[in-house]
């Protein structure tokens, strides 16, 4: 059936695990008719969950793009994995829809997740919505859920339907003022908070309101509601149950009437060019203009090959365009244009302005390219999400040395599809070192590379990226003289080091004048300073955060050579350091350790003998406690397990890079001792 932009409406289900996402796709994808039965998480049968070891653990594990037509409205659902660990994994496809469903479990209330959904959503300028699953649990307090939610997010969340007093359905509140018994609450009521709350953002349909008394249509409505749904003045909340299909024709109804279409929502931000000279430009989802589409997640499976997963944010893209990824030059064939719902792909056409669409076998469609259609195009990119920084880290080799090359393939692989996930290779500890939000994550990564590539793995902890930097100004000198029989090596250098701010990398500026040091030799000196930067100069951990400056030298006009400057810039630049006052830096992380509220104490002492700063603790309603703070990352090796052992398995944390900061004078004592 053709649908055209403003009949589409995309829309990520984001949440805590067992929130019942998956089983809410698979109840929205029955009722619009796509699927004939509903699928149960139980017995692995959902489309969303499709791959093997989400089958069996009944959790997901990867973003799943569904979608579902329904009294004329196309629908791209996102079902993401709830689990803390792939917190990154979901963040990282919302940029592809208007609207962030996030999802409460009624039973479990307001959770850590939701909250931190709620946040991302709001960076991401997203229009919310809140889902409430799970109301035909026994014993749930609907009421109280309601409430926690006005608690934590705000007044503006307002129910579009409350559950009815009997548990086996929902009243709308929006398009039908005039409802049945609710469990709690008065539709009436709500009714009237929700148009006072939509008008506030229309000054003329205020007036009209106030004057007139008048009752206002739902189509009056419309286009203030969206304003309001933008302008995060409203965040409806809808009540459901995947498991009995309570409320899911009426959210389809929500989606349809309420939620914005493509043209509806905050504008996606584009930007040309890269860095600071990036300007930020327009793209509209007019079909008629040049094609751009995002990249937002990548499939890459042994036998089908890579899928880029894509939303096209303006033009038409149709089967056999030629598109271009990113800056490349040559374009490359989408000779198949797919939809994508679960596991299942079907061919399409064409794709509109707001469509989520799918392109099989095409290499270089990486994670957040931008596919576009012609070359005035080049150089756009989206500005970029937050992503936590994956720091969880563990040091990866395989079993079998001739594996090698597979084990170096199937990481890039991994890291291909998942934006959080990090493969670092350290060329001096000769050490691959794969990173991600935490324990489970990794453990999931590797799991799926040992099936995938039947490979086995070997971890262990990875080393600390320590690194030095200086702490003051001073200068530096080396004159490199060599005679051995006939040519000799003549080179002369003088230089001054600075510390630069943190994050200030490296800066190397000529100041000879004269040809003290003849101009061609200027790199020379530059890649002896840089060998050092890399190696370390005092204490053999990488450099960062230095400026160099040379300003004088001396040469020979015959045994002047590159290698003596060279030479002679490592030196020098050794000499500057050593008198610079070199520390040594660790790289400290962000963590938030989810705890039972009786083991708070056990982790807030480990805490402070870890040399870690608490910054705050904060309550779940479910009695449990985050407990957030700053450690360096060298004391959370191996702390997992014993938070494990700690909290009888109940307690998590996932952490994110923060700062470096200087490794106090015993810690560097016993690290050097290690070393040795
Ligand atoms: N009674 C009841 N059970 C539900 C409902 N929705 C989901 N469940 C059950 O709750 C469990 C978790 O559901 P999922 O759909 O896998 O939850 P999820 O949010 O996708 O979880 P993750 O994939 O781990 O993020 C399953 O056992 C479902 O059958 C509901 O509305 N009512
Ligand atoms: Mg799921």
């Amino acid at each position: 059936m053709p649908y055209s932009t403003a009949d589409i409406r995309n829309v990520c289900l984001v949440g805590p695990s067992h929130a019942g996402k998956t089983l809410l796709t698979e109840a929205l994808l029955h009722a619009g008719g796509k699927i004939e039965e509903k699928g149960s998480i139980e017995k692995g049968t959902t489309v969303s969950d499709y791959t093997p070891r989400e089958k069996e653990t009944g959790h997901s594990q990867y973003n799943s793009v569904c979608h579902l037509d329904h009294e004329g409205i196309h629908v791209n659902l996102i079902d993401t994995p709830g689990y803390r660990d792939f917190y990154g994994r979901a963040l990282s496809v919302m940029p592809a829809a208007e609207t962030a469903a996030i999802v409460i479990n009624a039973r479990e209330g307001v959770e850590m997740i939701a909250r931190r959904m709620m946040k991302a959503a709001h960076e991401q300028r997203m229009c919310r919505m809140i889902i409430v699953n799970q109301i035909d649990g026994e014993d749930v307090n609907l009421e109280k859920v309601f409430n926690d939610i006005q608690e934590a997010f705000g007044p503006e969340c307002l129910p579009m339907n409350l559950p009815s007093a009997d548990g086996s359905g929902v009243v709308d509140c929006f398009f039908q003022p005039e409802g049945d018994d609710t469990a709690f609450s008065s539709v009436k009521q709500m009714h009237t908070q929700i148009v006072d709350q939509v008008v506030e953002v229309d000054e003329e349909l205020m007036e009209l309101y106030l004057e007139q008394g008048e009752e206002l249509a739902p189509d009056q409505l419309h286009d203030p509601f969206e304003k309001a749904l933008r302008e995060e003045h409203l965040v409806p909340v809808c009540f459901v149950s995947a498991e009995t299909g309570a409320g899911i024709r009426q959210l389809l109804q929500i989606f349809e009437r309420l939620m914005p279409n493509p043209t509806e929502a905050n504008p996606p931000v584009f930007l040309k060019g890269e860095g600071a000279e990036a300007t930020e430009v327009e793209v509209t989802p007019d079909p008629g203009k040049h094609a751009i589409a995002h990249v937002f997640m990548v499939n890459i499976d042994t036998f089908k090959g890579r899928l880029g997963v894509f939303r096209i944010h303006q033009g038409t893209i149709k089967a056999g365009n030629q598109l271009f990824v990113g800056d490349a030059r040559k374009p490359f064939k989408a000779s198949q244009l797919l939809k994508v719902n679960g596991e299942t792909h079907t061919k399409a056409e064409a794709g509109v302005p707001g469509d989520i669409c799918a392109v099989p076998r095409v290499d270089e469609a990486h994670y957040d390219a931008v596919l576009h259609d012609s070359h005035d195009e080049d150089h756009f990119h989206r500005k970029p999400i937050t992503l936590p920084r994956p720091m969880f880290g563990l040091a990866i080799r395989p079993k079998h040395d001739n594996d090698a090359q597979k084990t170096s393939d199937s990481l890039q692989v991994a890291e291909a599809e998942d934006p959080s996930l990090h493969v670092e290779h350290n060329a001096t500890l000769n050490e691959v070192v794969l990173r991600g939000l935490g324990e489970l994550h990794l453990a999931t990564v590797l799991q799926q590379i040992e099936d995938r590539h039947s490979l086995e793995i070997v971890t262990s902890l990875p080393s600390i990226a320590y690194r030095e930097t200086i702490t003051a100004k001073s200068e530096g000198h080396h004159r490199h003289k060599k005679q051995t029989g006939g040519a000799g090596q003549f080179g002369e250098v003088y230089l001054r080091v600075e510390p630069l701010p943190a994050g200030g990398g490296f800066e190397f500026e000529n100041k000879v004048v004269g040809g003290a040091i003849p101009y061609q030799f200027i790199p020379a000196v530059e890649n002896g300073v840089r060998q050092v930067m890399k190696e370390g100069a005092i204490h053999g951990y990488p450099m960062q955060d230095v400026k160099v400056t040379v300003y004088d030298g001396k040469h020979h006009s015959v045994d002047s050579k590159e290698i003596a400057f060279v030479q002679a810039g490592r030196k020098a630049f050794v000499d500057a350091v050593a008198k610079a006052r070199p520390i040594v830096m660790e790289p400290i992380v962000h963590v938030d350790f989810t705890l039972p509220s009786d083991c708070v104490g056990g982790v807030t002492g480990d805490l402070s003998s870890m040399r870690g700063m608490i910054s705050g603790t904060d309550s779940l309603p479910d009695g449990r406690v985050v407990v957030s703070g700053q450690v360096p990352l060298q004391e959370l090796q191996g702390y997992h397990s014993r938070l494990k052992s700690l909290t009888g398995g109940d307690g998590s944390f996932t952490m994110d890079f923060s700062h470096y900061a200087e490794v106090p004078v015993n810690e560097l004592k016993q690290l050097k001792a290690a070393a040795e």
